[in-house]
């Protein structure tokens, strides 16, 4: 069955594309969370964090300590693909060291 004709049916294909169906669509984010543990020292949380997300000293140790007072804490948001593959990446390095220390993922709302 063919729809009856409207206004629409003359207006530039992008006007009516852009409102009513987008087609480009943000890719979802991900959080890479970093979970305390009573195990892992501290020192080598921060070497981890410093190696595998590239961020300073500083900055490390600030989220190493979030994370040992609040129980975890967010280090970065990225596509599900590169978050998986950091949090793996983080969580590898300290078991190949013998630490339970652990990265998990999750959706950002
Ligand atoms: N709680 C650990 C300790 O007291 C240090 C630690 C901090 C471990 C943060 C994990 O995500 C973590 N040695």
């Amino acid at each position: 069955m063919t729809d009856s004709p409207t206004l629409l049916d003359d207006a530039p294909e992008i006007e009516r594309g852009t409102i009513t169906e987008p087609k480009v669509e943000k890719p979802r984010l991900y959080k890479v969370i970093l979970l305390n543990d009573d195990y892992t020292p501290r020192d080598f949380v921060t070497m981890v964090l410093c190696a595998v997300f590239r961020i300073p000293t500083d900055t490390a140790h600030r989220l190493m300590m979030t994370a040992h007072r609040m129980g975890s804490c967010v280090v970065t948001v990225a596509t599900r693909e590169i978050a998986e593959e950091k949090a793996k990446e983080g969580t590898d390095l300290a078991k190949s060291e013998g630490f339970p220390l652990m990265f998990t993922t999750e959706p950002e709302e």
